[in-house]
């Protein structure tokens, strides 16, 4: 409850620092684009994870003005990169449900995109496999309108819900992510990721593997075809300064 209250807090006191996790692309080792991750440094308690703020976020609402100032963020940065001259493909963004279900939330993205000077084609939204396996009307008309202004949309832990794989012709998305959980007992999985690769590719979906954290697990999925990743092996979630620093290796 007193979280809650802080939350709210934190919010207007501008307390929440959005963290860039750095994803590459395999065949070359360039950064292709980042996910923007939320970090809450609570002033009595220390970093609180959002493992533990976002589901008090969700419970009360507060999500909606948590997540539409993640995007205010991202897209300030991204303006702010793009005069210093800082490229990356595409910035994604975690959507819970409570905020794709605004009515206005096209209106805000349309809004913020505006104010920055930002393509949508420099956005991606990550989704749980949960939701947008519920495959509800309101919900694809929604991601549908987001892809027509250039975002992708991405099926985040995907292999974790129940998706009927055969369904995700059907879906519109753009990006499947691996789950982690796939890649840490990656020796396990072998088989479902190469099943998850070439069904991807035969339905025109790109695929990033998550979590990456060895040498190993990476060496194997080159093996398996996999093009784009993210995880520790490469780099934590970062504040904006240590990001540009990867971005310039030469450095
Ligand atoms: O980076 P970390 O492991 O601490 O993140 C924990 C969880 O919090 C992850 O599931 C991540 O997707 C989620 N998360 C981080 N930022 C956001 C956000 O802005 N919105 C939503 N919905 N989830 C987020
Ligand atoms: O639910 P989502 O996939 O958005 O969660 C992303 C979370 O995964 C973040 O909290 C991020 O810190 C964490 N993460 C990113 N890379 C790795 C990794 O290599 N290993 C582990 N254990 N967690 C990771
Ligand atoms: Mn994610
Ligand atoms: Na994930």
């Amino acid at each position: 409850l007193s979280l809650e209250h802080d939350l709210r807090k934190a919010i207007e006191n501008q307390d929440l620092v959005v963290y860039y996790q750095p994803k590459y692309n395999l065949n070359n080792s360039v950064i292709t684009g980042a996910e923007a991750l939320l970090r809450w440094n609570h002033p009595d308690h220390g970093f609180i994870s959002p493992g533990v703020f976002i589901p008090i976020a969700e419970e009360t609402k507060l999500i909606v003005p948590l997540e539409r100032d993640v995007i205010l963020k991202v897209c300030k940065q991204l303006a702010q990169w793009k005069k210093q001259k800082i490229e990356l493909d595409r910035v994604s963004i975690n959507l819970s449900i409570e905020s794709i279900f605004q009515e206005d939330f096209i209106d805000y993205i349309l809004k913020i995109l505006k104010k920055y000077d930002i393509k949508g084609s420099a956005l991606e939204f990550e989704i749980t496999e949960r939701i947008v396996m519920r495959n509800e009307e309101y919900v694809n008309s929604t991601l549908q309108k987001m892809r027509n202004l250039g975002i992708e949309i991405s099926i985040d832990d995907f292999g974790t819900g129940y998706s009927s794989l055969s369904y995700l012709h059907k879906l519109h998305v753009d990006v499947l992510k691996i789950d982690q959980s796939f890649i840490s007992n990656i020796a396990m999985n072998k088989a479902i990721i190469s099943a998850v690769l070439s069904m991807a590719k035969s339905l025109d979906l790109k695929v990033i593997a998550e979590g990456v954290e060895t040498k190993e697990q990476l060496e194997m999925l080159q093996l398996l075809g996999c093009e784009v990743a993210q995880g520790f092996y490469f780099s934590r979630p970062v504040p904006t300064d240590q990001f540009e620093e990867l971005m310039q290796p030469g450095l």
